[in-house]
């Protein structure tokens, strides 16, 4: 069935009897089901996958789907190395090049297929796609594994998919097709790779442990977080849960009057099995609204009637009652109102059709309507960017305003949507501080940690998201969760809007991004150790102790100085350098450092600043120095001198509060000091 090519390589080509043979077993198939190797999926799932290059020369097992087709091995063009695989002479739109895929995909296991294509010179523009075909008991079905995706002659154009395989079959084959048209085209570099199945870490330490001494540690979620490894990791690292969607409008209200609540019961029941809170997210927004909510009773779009104003404010109180009564309870917390702020409108306020129909009166309908549906719930305004200003102080006077006229709020939901540039964590805390001083609570609700700090970036591959933004992210968590901490008592709860990052708002089809504390393998990330053990973060501690050889020292006299440099990890210190400022009512004697450093020093017997540097500081291993000082004999008696010691390195230093300098204090006396003759140090002063 093949024939060698000397100047192409391998050509392929079914003969007729090959295919009447083909459709011989086909029509025997059909009148006696048979499971030829559905027993390869019977065991663990084979994880050898399919990978085909070329580049042995040979067609890696890829065959013509229809008959017709040519494939020829090639060096006319290649993605990798130097072969590809042309496929000619296609009839047909689904006529294309084929491979055996059986017992290979398994039901329940995910796959990766990717694929590079491109057109045969001379073609015009094409979509190709990759498709899988499978009989079961003689039926065939097909399915599209990737979409039709534009290949042109120009460049070689990836074709990638994840695959969580659900299928049974008897027998599986994948092949190339394209959406229409019969053009030639090149493949090359196919994988399909068996992705592991997911599994938690069974022993790090939960994150709500952790934190426990601070606030409830919650995630958004979705259906799918519910069951296997992600409702492990939900269980085992959070203690209250936020639903992504599922509590929103159009999903809980989608017809006027019509309440569903499917999904969103079973996030609720899965947390009380799970010990867990749930606030609810949310009852009034100007996104995932159902289009009835703003049209008039004639079904056209309001327009700011009176008429309208209290129709919209009568559908408001009952979408609320519906939904806070239907949870009671169990929902202990609501996100009433969400972003009503636009800092770009001189009075602060968004011109969603909420405020257009009813101005400002559908937040205190909304507040005042959630109270009476459910008394005990803890009624939050949640908006983000809640740390920049204007915004910040058009909250603020928003809140205070419904606050003074007695509108049932209880606090400020800062959504905290972050990216490793922003923000600072100091502004997080004045934020904080602001809104405690108006007597009301404050919640983390959406807090995530971009990667990006442009829309213009784009990763596409998860793996290309290079390791130094994740150590940022790191850092900036680490530096986010010191400032939640040492707010104890005015957070009293923060939620990551998400559990990991396979599962993310912010990846879209333009690009990937990574969140979240978790990696799309439900492994820990940077992130994790940012917020529970920042220490682990790479980087050097580096720390410094000081010690005087005495406590007292008599003027004109020398005192010592022990200064010891560590690095306590984890990793070594890059460029760390030691400085100290020669005290008051002393001089430079003399300082003596570890090989590898250099001291730039003020000439002895003046005073001035002490700068020794090294290339590099390893964990563990102290860096001793003694610096000798002079007292100047003029000192008064009683005198304390203070030397300070500093040290840093080029290394971040993952300590949120870094032991990098220290002080040692020494008394100088002088009871019985006979008055200098000449200034030292020419001639030191005379004791008796
Ligand atoms: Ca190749």
């Amino acid at each position: 069935m093949t024939a060698r090519q000397l100047t192409a390589g391998w050509v392929l080509r079914l003969d007729k009897a090959m295919v009447l043979a083909r459709v011989f077993a086909f029509t025997i198939a059909l009148v006696t089901p048979f499971r030829a190797s559905a027993a390869t999926c019977d065991g663990p799932p084979d994880p050898s996958g399919l990978h085909t290059d070329f580049e042995d020369g040979g067609p890696d097992g890829w065959t013509p789907r229809i008959g017709e087709e040519r494939l020829i091995v090639t060096p006319a063009d290649a993605h990798s190395g130097s072969l590809s695989l042309l496929i000619t002479g296609r009839q047909h739109a689904f006529s294309g090049p084929s491979i055996d895929a059986t017992g290979k995909m398994c039901n329940g296991s995910r796959y990766v297929v990717s694929l590079w294509a491109k057109l045969a010179p001379g073609e015009a523009d094409t979509e190709l796609r990759l498709s899988l075909q499978r009989t079961l008991d003689g039926m065939t079905n097909f399915n599209t594994l990737v979409g039709n995706t534009l290949v042109t002659t120009g460049e070689w154009v990836h074709l990638a998919a994840r695959v969580d395989f659900a299928f049974n079959y008897d027998t599986l084959s994948l092949y190339v097709e394209s959406a229409a048209g019969t053009a030639s085209f090149y493949i090359d570099d196919f994988d399909l790779t068996f992705v592991a199945p997911l599994q938690i870490e069974p022993d790090l330490p939960p994150v709500a442990e952790a934190l426990a001494d601070f606030f409830p540690v919650g995630a958004a979620v979705y259906a799918a977080d519910l069951s296997g490894p992600h409702a492990e990791l939900l269980a085992r690292h959070f203690n209250s849960i936020t639903s992504e969607n599922d509590m929103k409008w159009d999903a809980t209200e989608p017809a006027e009057g019509r309440f569903t609540f499917t999904n969103a019961d079973a996030q609720v029941r899965f947390a009380q099995a799970h010990n867990m809170q749930v606030r609810g997210h949310t009852l009034v927004w100007h996104n995932q609204i159902p289009p009835w909510v703003f049209l008039d009773v004639d079904g056209n779009p309001m327009t700011p009637t009176l008429e309208n104003k209290a129709l919209l404010l009568q559908r408001l109180t009952n979408h609320i009652r519906g939904v806070v009564e239907h949870f009671g309870s169990d929902v202990y917390a609501w996100d009433v109102v969400n972003e009503v702020i636009d800092p770009s409108q001189p009075d602060g306020f968004r011109r969603s059709p909420w405020f257009t129909i009813t101005g400002t009166d559908y937040i205190d309908t909304a507040f005042l309507v959630a109270h009476e549906a459910a008394p005990a719930a803890r009624l939050y305004i949640n908006d983000y960017n809640t740390t920049e200003e204007p915004k910040r102080t058009f909250l603020y006077n928003l809140v205070r305003d419904l606050r003074n006229r007695g509108v049932p709020i209880d606090g400020v939901g800062h959504q905290m949507h972050s990216n490793i540039g922003f923000p600072q964590a100091q502004s997080v805390a004045d934020t904080i501080n602001l809104f405690s001083g108006l007597g009301v609570d404050n919640q983390i609700t959406e807090l995530d940690i971009s990667v990006y700090t442009n829309s213009g970036e784009a990763f596409l591959d998860y793996a290309d998201i290079p390791a130094d933004r994740l150590i940022q992210q790191g850092y900036l968590y680490r530096d986010l969760f010191q400032v939640f901490r040492a707010l104890k008592g005015q957070i009293s709860s923060v939620t990551f809007w998400g559990e990991a990052d396979d599962h993310t708002w912010l990846t879209s089809s333009r690009r990937v991004d990574a969140p979240l504390l978790f990696d799309q393998s439900l492994q820990h990330k940077l992130a994790y150790l940012g917020v529970v053990d920042p220490l682990k973060l790479p980087g050097s501690d580096v720390a410094v102790t000081i010690r005087a050889a005495s406590a007292v020292v008599f003027s004109g006299h020398h005192v010592s100085y022990a200064i010891s440099m560590t690095n306590n990890g984890p990793d070594p210190a890059s460029t760390p350098f030691l400085v100290d400022a020669i005290p008051d009512h002393t001089v430079l004697h003399s300082i003596t450092a570890p090989a590898g450093w250099r001291c730039t020093t003020p000439v002895v017997g003046t005073g001035g600043r002490i700068i020794c540097k090294a290339r590099s500081l390893d964990v563990g291993v102290p860096a001793l120095f003694t610096l000798t000082l002079s007292v100047d004999c003029s000192t008064p008696d009683g005198t304390t001198i203070l030397d300070t010691a500093s040290v840093a390195s080029g290394s971040r230093n993952p300590n949120p509060s870094p032991a990098n300098a220290a002080t040692a204090e020494v008394l100088v006396l002088n009871p019985h000091r006979k008055p200098c003759r000449r200034p030292w140090p020419e001639r030191p002063c005379e004791l008796r």
